[in-house]
C-alpha cells in the first residue's frame, strides 16, 4: 500500500478554494498581530514526529486485546503504514523500532523501503521488560537494576546489541525505558537497585557511538506497583548526569502522577540542557497512552509554550527528538495517529503565536491578568489553516483524515494483508 502524490493532489484540488479563503482571513489577522505567518508555516512544515512501530496495530489491556483489521504483521508493513501517515500529513518522517520485536532480516532492503517513503530511523528502543525465548536469564526481578550480576550483564549486552542494530539503520539514539521496580515494600533495596542501574547505564553509555544520544525515560508506576527504579524526571536527570553529556532525560506525557506540572519539568530540563526526547500521548489517569490532545489540549499547549521558549533560549539543549507513544484499543490505529499528529502540530502552532515580548513586559509589570490573556489569545486562535498550508506546501493532504477515508486506505490494507492479521510485538 502506497499513496501516490497524484492521489493526494486530486483530493486537495476539491478543497483548495475553501482553504485559501480561511488561510487568507487568518493570515491577515495574524499579520496585524505582528506574526510572521510564512515563518510559522515553515516551522510547521519542518516539524517531524517519529512514529513507534508498536503503535501501528491495536494495543490492548491486561484484560484483552481486540485486534484491528489489516494490522501490519511484518516490519516491512509497519514501515509502509508510517509511509501512509507521512504521505498524508508530511509530519511523520521517521519510525522508531523496538528490539527484538523489529529485528530486520535484510538491512539494505529495510533501509531502502523506508527511504522510498521518505522515512528515517529515529531512536531504537531496547526491551528488558519481557523475557525472550531462549534467554538464559529472566527479568522477573529486574534487568539493569537486578541484584544478580549475570542478569544485569545480559540486559547491558542487549542494549549494546540494539545500538549495533540501530547503527546499521542510521539511527542516532537509544531509548531506555526500564520496567524495573518492586511490587511490595521490602522486596528490594532502593539504594542497591539505583546504584546497579547507574552502573549498568554507564556501561551502555560507554558503548554509545560518538554521534549518538542515550535517552533515559522515567515513569512512576506500572508494571510494578510499589516502586519503580527510575520513577521521575529527577532520577532520570541524575542518571543522565552520571552517564555524561550524551545522556538525556526523555519525557513521556503519560508518565506523571495526576496534576504534575509537566511544562515546568520541560523548562527545568531545557535550561539545564538535558531534555533529549519526548513521547506524546494524552492521559486522564495514568499511562493511558490515548490520542494526543484528546483530553487536555490546553496542557499540551502550555507544554509547547515551554518547548518553543526553550528552543529559542536554550542553545545548551539539543533539538529534542519528537515521538508519539500511544496505544489504540478501539480506534483504527492510523486514524488515531493522524489525530495525534494534528493535535501536536496545532499545539506547536499556537505556541508559536504567543507574543513572547508582550508576555515579558506583562510579567515585568506583574500584570497577571494580561499574562493569562496573552497565552489564551494564542490558544484560542484557530490555527488549522496554517497546518493546512504547511501540508499543501509539502504536497501532503489538506485534510489527512478525510483523504485517508476517501482513499479507503484501511480497506485497501485489508485487501492486501487479509482481514485477521495480528500485529507483531504486542
Ligand atoms: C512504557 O510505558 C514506555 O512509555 C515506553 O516508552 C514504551 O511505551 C514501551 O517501550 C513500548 O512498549
Ligand atoms: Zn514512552
Ligand atoms: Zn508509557
Ligand atoms: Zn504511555
Amino acid at each position: 500500500m502506497k499513496i501516490e502524490k497524484e492521489q493526494i493532489l486530486v483530493e486537495n484540488q476539491q478543497q483548495t478554494t475553501f482553504h485559501n479563503e480561511s488561510f487568507d482571513f487568518l493570515g491577515s489577522s495574524l499579520d496585524k498581530r505582528g506574526v510572521d505567518v510564512e515563518e510559522v508555516v515553515q516551522r510547521l512544515a519542518d516539524f517531524q514526529v517519529a512514529i513507534p512501530s508498536w503503535a501501528l496495530g491495536a494495543g490492548g489491556t491486561r484484560f484483552g486485546r481486540f485486534s484491528f483489521y489489516g494490522e501490519p504483521a511484518t516490519l516491512e508493513q509497519k514501515i509502509d503504514d508510517v509511509g501512509v501517515l507521512h504521505a498524508l500529513t508530511g509530519t511523520a518522517g521517521a519510525i522508531s523500532l523496538h528490539i527484538p520485536w523489529d529485528i530486520p532480516e535484510d538491512y539494505k532492503a529495510i533501509r531502502e523501503r523506508a527511504a522510498s517513503h521518505g522515512l528515517i530511523f529515529d531512536a531504537v528502543n531496547s526491551n528488558t521488560f519481557q523475557d525472550q525465548k531462549d534467554a538464559k536469564e529472566s527479568y522477573r526481578y529486574g534487568s539493569l537494576s537486578n541484584r544478580n550480576e549475570a542478569v544485569r550483564e545480559q540486559a547491558i549486552q542487549h542494549n549494546l546489541d540494539v545500538i549495533k542494530i540501530g547503527e546499521k539503520l542510521g539511527s542516532k539514539s537509544l531509548t531506555v525505558w526500564l520496567a524495573d521496580g518492586s511490587n511490595f515494600p521490602g522486596q528490594d533495596n532502593f539504594q542497591t537497585a539505583l546504584l546497579n542501574t547507574e552502573d549498568s547505564l554507564k556501561k551502555i553509555y560507554a558503548g554509545l557511538p560518538e554521534d549518538w544520544k542515550l535517552f533515559i525515560e522515567y515513569k512512576p508506576y506500572e508494571p510494578n506497583f510499589y516502586s519503580t527504579v527510575i520513577q521521575d524526571w529527577g532520577t532520570s536527570f541524575l542518571l543522565a548526569n552520571a552517564c555524561g553529556e550524551k545522556a538525556y532525560t526523555l519525557v513521556d506525557l503519560g508518565h506523571h502522577l495526576p496534576n504534575t506540572n509537566i511544562e515546568q519539568i520541560v523548562s527545568t530540563l531545557m535550561v539545564k540542557g538535558k531534555l533529549g526526547g519526548f513521547h506524546f500521548n494524552d492521559s486522564k489517569y495514568g499511562d493511558d497512552d490515548s490520542t494526543t490532545g484528546s483530553v487536555k489540549p490546553y496542557a499540551l499547549f502550555l507544554i509547547f509554550n515551554e518547548l518553543v521558549y526553550g528552543m529559542q533560549h536554550n542553545p545548551q539543549n539539543p533539538y529534542p527528538a519528537w515521538m508519539i507513544d500511544a496505544s489504540h484499543n478501539i480506534k483504527d490505529p492510523l486514524e488515531d495517529l493522524i489525530q495525534s499528529l494534528e493535535a501536536i502540530q496545532e499545539a506547536y502552532a499556537k505556541a508559536l503565536l504567543v507574543d513572547q515580548e508582550q508576555l515579558k513586559v506583562a510579567q515585568q509589570q506583574n500584570d497577571v491578568v494580561q499574562c493569562q490573556e496573552i497565552l489564551q489569545n494564542a490558544y484560542r486562535t484557530d490555527v488549522r489553516p496554517l497546518l493546512e498550508r504547511a501540508r499543501l506546501q509539502m504536497g501532503s493532504a489538506l485534510h489527512p483524515l478525510m483523504t485517508y477515508r476517501s482513499l479507503q486506505v484501511r480497506d485497501n490494507l485489508i485487501k492486501e494483508r487479509g482481514r485477521h492479521t495480528v500485529a507483531t510485538g504486542l
